[in-house]
């Protein structure tokens, strides 16, 4: 009698355990909805008041055996995972997003193919200052047989009363160093005004850390037929990187290059902290080539090499330093660009440095 007792208690627990696996997952696809709603109006994130609301009425409603406490954590684990499947899916649904594109994205600039498993330099001043010393840097550039230079015609720099950059001028003088000496010029653009202006002058936008999330900048970038190098805020998480770059592509513009430049921490020794863990990470999640900053996320010239070499060994596509012909009269970042014989030095250096890495 107390068995056949047991066994009808047992099959009614059965029984409930597959009605709660059929609302769990109702709940489940009712959440997504939700999601995709939320998507349409730009807003992915998690509600706290929404969540307080529902924990409120479940206990409310509550009358045993259970103890608050218990139904409070079994139902935020519920909600726990409703939530991840919305992020589950809005990955999924982003455009940069490997899960979208498994295959990498090579982004062309002038015949140079990103992303094509080479790993590429971008060597240059910090600033544009004149002719000359933009032509310095090129010879020295060209003799490595690279084909990127960088120069910033637009500097966001900490204080107003710094050095602002030469404008067009800047962008002008590129232009025709990129002619004389067959080269690919990078420059910042920081206003969405400027990115029509730029696309006669320069084969790379690229947009600062300080402006990642310059929406309007982004969209605007996202509207033109160029490569956009899109630099790391310098206290952005990745998710919030991927998310700027995603601004850029989904205006339909898929020529964007990640740049990790170092982020903001406690830690003084440096300028920034390179993050360097965020190039496999970046691989991973999203199929756009990867660069590393080593000037920016240093700011220490005795750490270029190492860090550069520790970019090549991760495996990110590119490697992007400063150098100025006579860094002590520079008008920025005077502390941490080389010279050209440090240039030479580091380019020979680092070109064993690839040598090892093919023989291992
Ligand atoms: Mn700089």
């Amino acid at each position: 009698m107390s068995n056949d007792r047991l066994d009808e208690l047992r099959a009614r627990v059965d029984e409930v355990n597959l009605q709660i696996l059929k609302l769990i997952n109702e709940r489940g696809r009712l959440v997504q909805e939700i999601g995709k709603i939320k998507e349409t109006q730009g807003t992915y994130r998690y509600d706290p008041v929404r969540e307080r609301k529902m924990l409120d009425l479940i206990l409310e409603y509550n009358d045993g055996p259970f103890e608050t406490a218990t139904l409070k954590h079994i139902f935020k684990e519920i909600f726990k995972a409703g939530l991840e499947l919305q992020e589950d899916d809005h990955r999924k649904a982003l455009l940069v997003s490997r899960k979208k594109k498994p295959e990498n994205t090579i982004v062309n600039i002038k015949g140079e193919k990103i992303g094509d498993g080479n790993q590429y330099f971008v060597m240059g001043p910090c600033a544009v200052e004149s002719y000359e010393q933009v032509a310095e840097v090129a010879k020295a550039v060209k003799q490595h047989g690279l084909k990127l230079l960088r120069g910033g015609a637009y500097k966001p720099r900490t204080s107003p009363y710094d050095f602002q950059g030469l404008g067009v001028e800047g962008l002008k003088i590129l232009k025709r160093i990129a002619a004389e000496y067959d080269l690919a010029v990078i420059s910042e653009i920081v206003t969405p005004a400027d990115i029509e202006t730029a696309l006669d002058y320069i084969d790379v936008i690229q947009i600062g850390a300080r402006n990642m999330q310059n929406f309007e900048l982004l969209k605007a970038a996202g509207q033109v037929n160029k490569p956009v190098l899109l630099k790391r805020g310098l206290a952005a998480t990745i998710e919030e990187f991927i998310n700027a770059a995603e601004y850029i592509m989904s205006q339909g513009n898929d020529q964007i290059i990640l740049c990790e430049r170092g982020i903001r921490t406690y830690e003084r020794a440096t300028r920034n902290t390179l993050d360097i863990s965020a190039v496999p990470i970046l691989k991973k999640e999203t199929h756009l080539p990867v660069f590393v900053d080593v000037t920016h996320s240093t700011g220490r010239r005795d750490l270029l090499l190492p860090c550069a070499k520790a970019a090549l060994a991760i495996g990110a596509d590119g490697v992007m330093a400063e150098v100025h012909p006579d860094p002590a009269v520079a008008l920025s970042d005077s502390a941490q660009q080389m010279d050209i014989a440090q240039f030479n030095e580091f380019m020979e250096e680092l070109k064993s440095f690839q040598r090892q890495m093919v023989k291992a």
